[in-house]
């Protein structure tokens, strides 16, 4: 049997390169598990804390978080859905795991490089200086070890973005395995088909729920004239033929990328198809396929917003299922250490 674990952080409502890379994909491999399978999906409350969050509106990010889980098909019945800062093995696991890692290990991890590289840019300084950026940016990587580890997933469905992430994890598993005794299975990487979505005006980065351009980002909640004029300002060049490079031309890339996801095709022969006819109609056409393929679940997370009694049993409901899982793991783990 396969257990899958995938999470993702209450930063803000989800957009479509969290959608096409990743939740997608959690809704596909729920359709397809077999009775004996285990699905796990989580909200991760502690990470969003890395980063400065105003109290309310996280309160309300993670209520709506749930929200769209279960608006684009994710099943209480099928999966265990759960926020994690609803079950403190998560950080007990997470301290644990803290006291085996390396810190060369975490400074191998490029998101940390990027933290970094970010920092220094806003100062304007070419010395590296990582004094500024608080220790749960740089430890996080080993909570969302925890994370896996604790359920004992099999398999995780994460984007590209993440991968070194989960390498990590097996490095702390396989570690915690041969100093305490074989506990932890090693999880696999599930790839999504699409890889990555591009920011809409900075084709030079991914497309991420904290930009703060609004228009960088395509919600799984924004409206059809929304995602038309997201769309339509969308940074592009000024080559008239249509052609898939993401090198050299990100931002016409990203487009049929996008296209070639809703759609189903392979983005080749998107890209074909397109070659004479200019981005104003590839524009027009990514602006439907996206509005379609978003329709169903925007109205379904409407709905739900509107009944949060029936939101916090769900959430009730699943942090004690993912506690029952993870007690008897956690249990073995203390004892393996000798905090008993
Ligand atoms: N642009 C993207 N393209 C494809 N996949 C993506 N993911 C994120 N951005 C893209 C995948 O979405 C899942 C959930 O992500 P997360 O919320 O845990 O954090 P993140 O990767 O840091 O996503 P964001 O949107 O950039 O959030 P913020 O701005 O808060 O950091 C993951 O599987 C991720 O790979």
């Amino acid at each position: 049997p396969r257990i899958v674990f995938s999470g993702i952080q209450p930063t803000g409502t989800p957009h479509l390169g969290n959608f096409l890379g990743a939740l997608q994909n959690w809704v596909k491999l729920q359709r397809d598990a077999q009775p004996e399978d285990d699905m796990i999906f989580s909200i991760v409350g502690w990470h969003s804390l890395t980063l400065p969050q105003d109290p309310k509106a996280l309160s309300i990010a993670r209520r709506d978080m749930l929200a769209v889980l279960l608006a684009i098909g994710l099943d209480p019945q099928k999966s265990t859905i759960f926020h994690q800062d609803e079950n403190r093995h998560h950080v007990e696991l997470g301290w644990l795991f803290n006291c085996i890692t390396p810190m060369g290990k975490l400074r191998r991890m490029t998101t940390w490089k990027g933290r970094l590289a970010a920092s220094r840019n806003a100062n304007d300084e070419s010395e590296v200086d990582e004094s500024m950026l608080n220790a749960g940016l740089f430890t996080y990587p080993v909570l969302q070890a925890a994370d896996i580890l604790l359920y004992k997933a099999t398999h995780v469905p994460v984007g590209e973005d993440q991968k070194q992430h989960l390498e990590l994890a097996r490095d702390i598993g396989d570690t915690f395995n041969r100093t305490f005794g074989r506990i932890f299975p090693l999880p696999e990487y599930v790839a999504t088909p699409t890889r990555r979505v591009l920011s809409l005006k900075d084709p030079s980065s991914k497309m991420s729920k904290s930009s703060p351009d609004v228009s960088s980002r395509i919600l799984l909640t924004d409206t059809d004239t929304q995602i038309k004029s997201k769309i339509r300002s969308a940074v592009t060049d000024s080559i008239r033929e249509i052609s898939y490079d993401p090198v050299s031309r990100p931002g016409t890339s990203n487009l049929l990328t996008i296209l070639a996801a809703c759609t189903d095709e392979d983005v080749s022969d998107v890209a074909v198809r397109y070659a004479d006819k200019g981005h104003g109609a590839l524009k027009s056409d990514v602006a439907s396929a996206v509005s379609d393929l978003l329709r169903e679940p925007r109205e379904e997370f409407e709905r739900l917003s509107k009944d949060p009694g029936y939101l916090e049993q769900i959430a009730k409901e699943g942090a004690e299922k993912a506690q029952a899982r993870s007690e008897g793991t956690i249990r073995k783990v203390r004892k393996l250490v000798g905090l008993v």
